[in-house]
């Protein structure tokens, strides 16, 4: 209820508000909003997590904001600013709503050689949906509820908000303010905008007249909480569903009309069946490089159906026999009331097909998926997680070789499980997954991340041990970036020379060690047999665990087909 203002310092207006929008963690490196953070503590039940560095800050804010569907919530100092806006580079990629706070220039002191300053402002441009800046305490409120609004509503995405003061010390000022909030911005999604009629009805026509239909599910579909709805027409008119990397969770992997991800970080069964298909519905996906393996999966030209919320983003990779702008959910819903089930019959041919095709990709990969060599496969990782992820968990992975392994080869089982990815970013996963852990504290989290991928942000082992950030991150620990292996091989003309593993390779560590020298349970897994022994106690321990999965450094993931 607007107009009823009463002085306050900005620090209270702002606790009191993070509080009302349902925040309930907090990820910096100090200084910043100092009287903020003091507030906070009798104000409110906001946990002020102090990290070890602010793009890590900033990976679990996006983990919180990926696994929650709330804005994740991080903050630095002028001197931490760029570092963070950094970090800001994955959630703006995979479309999470992060809210970034930072300090700023003083209008006293601008231009005038202050200590650690520089004008950041520029630098979170291209990495924000809104970026402003806070010069008039008076303003917290509405540009608080500004940072909700624009960070949850359409596609969603990080916003940035600088405080003035290096330490954004205009929280210490008072003015006549409210700390209203928008309950409706709290969460994904705020509004969801109807389809028009004639677009629904005439991409059903095209679905039920298609032979070789095939949905193409994106990050828009978990947005929007739409999987039921999803799988509900799929079913009903029998098309099968691949998905991007980001829309890995809206159907599971064992579903019998499931067909994997398609695309660059893929499995190829999923590739060859969007590759032949004759009608291809895009739904909640940007239609990529990555998801479209730069355009090759399926071809330009093959007829398209494109529903998206963002207007702006419908055909823009691919010609459209029809775009649908709307809400996922409500779109489904609406296609699902309206659909012709007797047109499902039709389909029986093309989904016996799609079924001889995953079973080839089963037939082709048992023998990784199943191996027992010394050191251990990946694909093996990855069917042990397959069968031993608790049906409620949330899975963090990592990109580069683990988004491919996991990508391709792991298989989420139940409805109740979620899946976020970096979109791009080496190290964003143990730190989102800390992220998602302290979102969600009752479901669990098991984050794959390859070794490189850990070494990043490995300082924060120590910040879950310290907060009781039970996570359980399993390391697929080659001792090199491998995936890097097949480029400098290239470059090298077909054989690298000894010395090229300089480039690519690391020392041997045992990160168990490491992680319990940190205070987390580490638990060494060199056969096998011992990663579902390591999961399980993991999952048990009540702690945060390092699970170190000595690997081979040999095994390299299988590319994309087209
Ligand atoms: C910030 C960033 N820098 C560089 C890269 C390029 N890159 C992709 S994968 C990779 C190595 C991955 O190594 P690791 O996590 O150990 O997994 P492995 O390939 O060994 O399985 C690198 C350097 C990246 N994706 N992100």
């Amino acid at each position: 209820m607007l107009g009823h203002n009463r002085r306050m310092s900005g620090a209270e207006c702002l606790a009191d508000m993070l509080e009302g929008y349902g925040v309930t963690h907090v990820f910096h490196v100090p200084a910043v909003l100092r009287k903020t953070f003091a507030v906070m503590e009798t104000r409110t039940k906001i946990k002020r997590l102090h990290v070890h560095g602010e793009k890590a800050a900033a990976y679990m804010a996006d983990g919180y904001a990926r696994a929650s569907g709330k804005p994740g919530i991080c903050a630095a100092q002028v001197i931490g600013a760029l570092n963070l806006a950094a970090g800001l580079r994955d959630a703006w990629l995979a479309h999470s709503p992060v809210i970034a706070m930072t300090g700023g220039r003083d209008p006293k002191t601008k231009f005038r050689k202050v200590y650690q300053e520089i004008d950041d402002v520029p630098a979170f441009e291209p990495v924000t949906k809104f970026n402003a800046t806070i010069d008039e305490v008076a303003r917290f409120p509405d540009m608080v509820r500004q940072a909700f609004r624009v960070a949850t509503s359409g596609t969603p995405g990080p916003v940035h908000l600088q405080f003035r003061g290096n330490e954004g010390q205009i929280d210490a000022e008072e003015a006549e303010m409210e700390p209203l909030c928008e309950s409706q911005f709290a969460q994904l999604p705020p509004f969801r905008p109807a389809p028009d009629e004639a677009s629904v009805r005439t991409a059903l026509e095209h679905l039920e007249k298609a032979a070789r239909p095939v949905i193409v599910a994106g990050g828009g579909v978990r947005a929007s909480g739409a999987a039921p709805e999803l799988i509900a027409l799929a079913e009903a008119l029998q098309i099968p569903v691949a998905t991007s990397l980001n829309g890995k969770d809206a159907i599971p992997g064992d579903h019998p009309i499931a067909v994997g991800v398609v695309g660059s970080y893929s499995r190829e069964s999923a590739n060859r069946v969007v590759g032949l298909a004759d009608l291809v519905c895009f739904i909640g996906t940007e239609t990529g490089g990555m998801t479209t393996h730069f355009w090759a999966v399926p071809k330009i030209g093959t007829p398209a159906i494109q529903i998206d919320i963002d207007a702006e983003a419908i055909g823009r990779n691919y010609p459209l026999v029809v775009g649908i702008n709307g809400d996922a959910k409500v779109t489904l819903a609406r296609m699902l009331g309206a659909a012709d089930r007797a047109s499902a019959g039709k389909r029986k041919g093309w989904v016996e097909e799609v079924n001889k095709i995953r079973q080839e990709w089963v037939a082709k990969y048992r023998s990784a998926l199943t191996s027992d060599a010394v050191p251990i496969r990946p694909e093996r990782i990855c069917a042990e997680l397959s069968k031993h992820v608790p049906e409620n968990a949330i899975v963090a992975v990592d990109t580069g070789h683990a988004g491919m392994w996991m990508g391709g080869m792991y298989d989420l089982t139940s409805p109740r499980q979620s899946y976020m990815r970096s979109a791009g970013h080496l190290g964003w996963a143990f730190p989102a997954g800390l992220g998602a852990k302290c979102a969600c504290p009752e479901r669990p989290v098991v984050t794959f991340t390859g070794d490189a991928g850990l070494w990043y942000h490995i300082a924060e082992i120590e910040t879950a041990a310290r907060w009781r950030i039970n996570a359980v991150t399993v390391v697929n620990n080659n001792a090199s970036g491998n995936q890097s292996k097949r480029g400098f091989d290239r470059v090298y003309g077909g054989t690298q020379t000894e010395q090229a593993r300089e480039l690519w390779t690391f020392s041997k560590v045992n990160f168990a060690r490491i992680a319990e020298d940190m205070g987390a349970l580490g638990i060494r897994v060199e056969r096998p047999v011992e990663i579902a022994p390591a999961l399980e106690h993991a999952l048990k321990a009540n702690r945060p665990v390092i699970i170190d999965v000595v690997t081979d450094i040999d095994a390299l993931a299988p590319l994309a087909v087209s």
